[in-house]
Order: structure tokens, then C-alpha cells, then sequence
């Protein structure tokens, strides 16, 4: 778990998070966080090289904020890739429950994540997206057997079946994310967001 305390935070309890999205090309990562952060979805498909978005989070007595990396699913450089991974505090893994080739490419970043943080663990939702489609290459089984094999006491693992375009359990994917970064807290229901880019806007000092 990292605490930061940030310039903005003045008198409320202020936690970041830094939170990374991974997946093959086109699988929908941007536009879950997008559907999730700002409520919007576009149909046509914009590559991402790396972007960055900070999602504040009202709770009682203070504010968390999940600092995002919405990696590429395509020209990501391995090493930049295991940097991101090495600062996460959570990871979000995408794949399209149409596609098996993105199910295979998640359990090659499943394998890369483990061996990066073998030493400390960290907490992974694992995603399978354009449910709307109701085209399956890939079934409940193959994703249940893909949890058993790599859930451990240092990698947790929870999946979640959503649709971004229909905003089908988009909200379950960070809400779970958060049952493992502040057991003790569970996310309200209501709460307030917040989109920019977090590097040129807001200075926040990772301790
Ligand atoms: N039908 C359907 N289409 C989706 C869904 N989510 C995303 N898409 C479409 O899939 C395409 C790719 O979506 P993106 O969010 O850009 O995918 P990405 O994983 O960020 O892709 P990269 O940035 O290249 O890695 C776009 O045309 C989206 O409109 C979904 O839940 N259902
Ligand atoms: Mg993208």
C-alpha cells in the first residue's frame, strides 16, 4: 500500500494509489477506464502509446486517489512495462472474452508480473471484457482454472466480466481493486471524479 500526502490535500486524509492497466492491443483497457472515470465510451479505436489519469474517490474522513497507467497493448518497451509493474500497488488485466489470443498474451503478462514481484506480491483484477459481443472464445472454466493456478497468498486474484460499452460491472473492476488496497474500508457507493493528467497538474509525493 503506498500513502502519499499531497499538495492539495490541506486538512482531509489524502491516500494515492498507483494502479497500472495491462492487456493486448484493442481489448478495451482505455475504455473501461474511460467509461469508468468520465462515463463516456467512443465506438472507434484510438491506439494508446502510455496514458495517465487520476481518479479521486470521496470517502469519510478523506479522498483516495488511484493514479492510473493505461499501458499500450501494442510498442510497449519491455522495460518501461516492468517499471510500471514495479511501482504498482494493483493491476488491472484486460482481455476480450472474444478473443483467446488476448487471454493467452494475459497469462504471458500474468508470468511477468509474478517474476517481477515475486518478493512482495501484488493484488491483480483480472478482466474480460466486450461481454456485450456474446461471442466466447474463451469460457468461465478457462478463467476459473487461470485463477486457481495463480492465486497465491502474495497474488490475489479476482475476476470480473464487464462490457465498457454498455457499462456492465465497469464500477466493479476498481471497487474490487480497492477490497484489496483498503480491506478496511470499502468504497461508498457514491462518489465524485476526477480526470487530468496527473503529472502536469497535481504534485504528489510517493513515501
Ligand atoms: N463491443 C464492445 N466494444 C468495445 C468494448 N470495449 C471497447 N470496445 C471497442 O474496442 C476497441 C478498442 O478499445 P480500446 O479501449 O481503445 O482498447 P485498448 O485495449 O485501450 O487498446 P490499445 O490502447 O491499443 O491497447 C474500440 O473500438 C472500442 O470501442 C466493449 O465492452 N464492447
Ligand atoms: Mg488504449
Amino acid at each position: 500500500m503506498k500513502h502519499c500526502k499531497c499538495r492539495l490535500a490541506r486538512k482531509t486524509h489524502r491516500i494515492c494509489f498507483e494502479i497500472a492497466v495491462f492487456g493486448a492491443a484493442s481489448v478495451g483497457k482505455t475504455s473501461l477506464i474511460r467509461r469508468s472515470f468520465v462515463g463516456e465510451f467512443f465506438e472507434e479505436y484510438t491506439p494508446t502509446i502510455e496514458d495517465y489519469y487520476s481518479h479521486e474517490i470521496q470517502r469519510l474522513g478523506g479522498v483516495t486517489v488511484l493514479n492510473t497507467t493505461d499501458c499500450a497493448g501494442c510498442f510497449q518497451f519491455p522495460a518501461m512495462r516492468k517499471l510500471t509493474i514495479q511501482k504498482a500497488a494493483g493491476i488491472v488485466l484486460v482481455f476480450s472474452l472474444d478473443s483467446e489470443f488476448s487471454f493467452r498474451e494475459l497469462q504471458r503478462l500474468l508470468d511477468e508480473i509474478i517474476k517481477v514481484r515475486s518478493e512482495e506480491g501484488v493484488p491483480i483484477v483480472v478482466v474480460g471484457n466486450k461481454k456485450d459481443l456474446n461471442v466466447r472464445e474463451v469460457t468461465e472454466q478457462d478463467v476459473a482454472e487461470l485463477i486457481r493456478l495463480y492465486s497465491s497468498d502474495k497474488f490475489q486474484l479476482r475476476y470480473v466480466e464487464t462490457s465498457a460499452k454498455d457499462n456492465l460491472n465497469v464500477s466493479e473492476i476498481f471497487s474490487q481493486l480497492l477490497t484489496f488496497l483498503m480491506p478496511e474500508a470499502p468504497p461508498k457507493k457514491k462518489s465524485k471524479f476526477k480526470i487530468f493528467n496527473f503529472k502536469a497538474k497535481e504534485k504528489c509525493n510517493v513515501m
